[in-house]
């Protein structure tokens, strides 16, 4: 009996001391909500899934206290790899995966087998599936096509693309079959039960740019606000597809009225948030500069956040090649300041040599990464 009392509370301080040891970060509140208080959480969809219920109820929990890390294509491809199972940039330099999960649906529209940075689709499903069953989150960007000449969604010769696929506009009904594809696409990403994912949607991003069809220059105010609202509607209503949070992400901005001259209403945003990268050759610098912008930007996001019962997550950042070797742990000193509640880096191209955004394994910023996803906000998936 002694020695049996004296194994198990061995093995009870073993056990303490190893979930202690890898779980560094604050945790991401895995429980879903049974009885989910809708004058708590309030999601624009009033016909959303418990799922997706549950899961703004968990980033809401994180606000001011922590925020997920988050890395677009993470599992799909890194620094000079692809697709190797269970393999991740992240997890190789951290140990741990990371917390959200940003997928890119461009080329949906043209039924390709694979989106437009060659990641099949069916592969995206799993790994939709899989982070979702690690208690991650899944996010989702659609760059899709210029519906008027067909080229990429980088083509902005034409102000008329936004014109044309709103109500009455030329391209309308060939819009809405392509939404019907990314529809039909989202509606196959569905757990071991048979019930939808939840995904936070990031559609027409980075609209205060005009590097897009949908950017600032190339339509009006009113006819981007139509088009999201116009999207919103056909993915929820028409389409029946409740498991979404609408996210809307500038990109640079000056001012509350610069962020939300397209804002289309919080009605129809669940998440608020922006793009910020770092440029500049004197990378020292530039990073001066990028750490105010990304402090008085969050200020501006996080006060309209505050006042109107909203979430707000820094949607995509990094600099590219990162080539300031504490620049992680900097970032994190100005995030911890804030109260948004996810960062997404952006990809690790495994085709482009100086594309990624969080180093590799053996990469000189791999320690000040790591020391960076172990701070005392971060939340990393075990
Ligand atoms: C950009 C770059 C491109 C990529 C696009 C969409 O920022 O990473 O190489 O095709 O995003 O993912």
């Amino acid at each position: 009996m002694k020695s049996l009392f004296h194994f198990a509370t061995y093995v009870a301080i073993a056990l303490i001391i190893a979930s202690c040891s890898c779980n560094t970060n604050h945790k991401f509140p895995a429980e879903e909500l049974t009885n989910a208080d809708d004058s708590i959480v309030h999601l624009c969809d009033s016909n959303a899934s418990s799922a997706t219920i549950a899961l703004m109820s968990r980033l809401k929990s994180l606000k001011g206290s922590s925020y997920l890390i988050g890395h677009e294509d993470d599992l799909a491809y890194g620094h000079s790899w692809n697709h190797e199972e269970g393999r991740s940039d992240v997890k190789d330099v951290t140990g741990h995966y990371p917390a959200l999960f940003g997928w890119e649906m461009g080329n949906i529209e043209f039924q390709s087998d694979t989106q437009l940075d060659g990641v099949a689709f069916e592969d995206i499903r799993k790994w939709v599936q899989q982070v979702h069953k690690m208690g991650g989150v899944n996010t989702m960007t659609w760059h899709s096509s210029n519906i008027i000449t067909g080229n990429n969604c980088w083509d902005n010769t034409q102000n008329d693309v936004v014109e044309a696929v709103i109500p009455d506009g030329v391209r309308y009904d060939l819009y809405r079959k392509w939404m019907d594809k990314l529809a039909s696409f989202i509606s196959s990403l569905r757990d071991e039960n048979g019930d939808l994912i939840p995904i936070i949607f990031r559609p027409y991003h980075e609209m205060t740019g005009s590097w897009f069809w949908w950017g600032r220059d190339l339509c009006s105010p009113e006819q981007y606000k139509t088009m999201w609202r116009m999207t919103f509607d056909y993915l929820t209503k028409d389409k029946g597809l409740h498991n979404l949070l609408f996210a809307y992400s500038t990109g640079d901005f000056n001012t509350i009225d610069e962020y939300l001259e397209r804002y289309p209403g919080d009605d129809v945003v669940d998440i608020l948030g922006f793009d910020i990268y770092q440029y500049g050759d004197d990378v020292i610098a530039a990073q001066k500069l990028f750490l105010d912008r990304l402090r008085s930007q969050s200020d501006i996001v996080s006060l309209y956040a505050k006042e109107h019962g909203k979430i707000w997550a820094v949607c995509e950042t990094g600099l590219e090649s990162v080539g300031v070797d504490d620049w992680f742990t900097k970032f994190g000193a100005v995030l911890d300041g804030t109260d948004a509640v996810y960062v997404m880096f952006w990809r690790n191209a495994h085709d482009k040599p100086n594309h990624f955004y969080v180093p590799y394994e053996g990469h000189s910023a791999s320690a000040d990464f790591k020391a960076f996803a172990e701070g005392k906000n971060a939340v990393m998936l075990d």
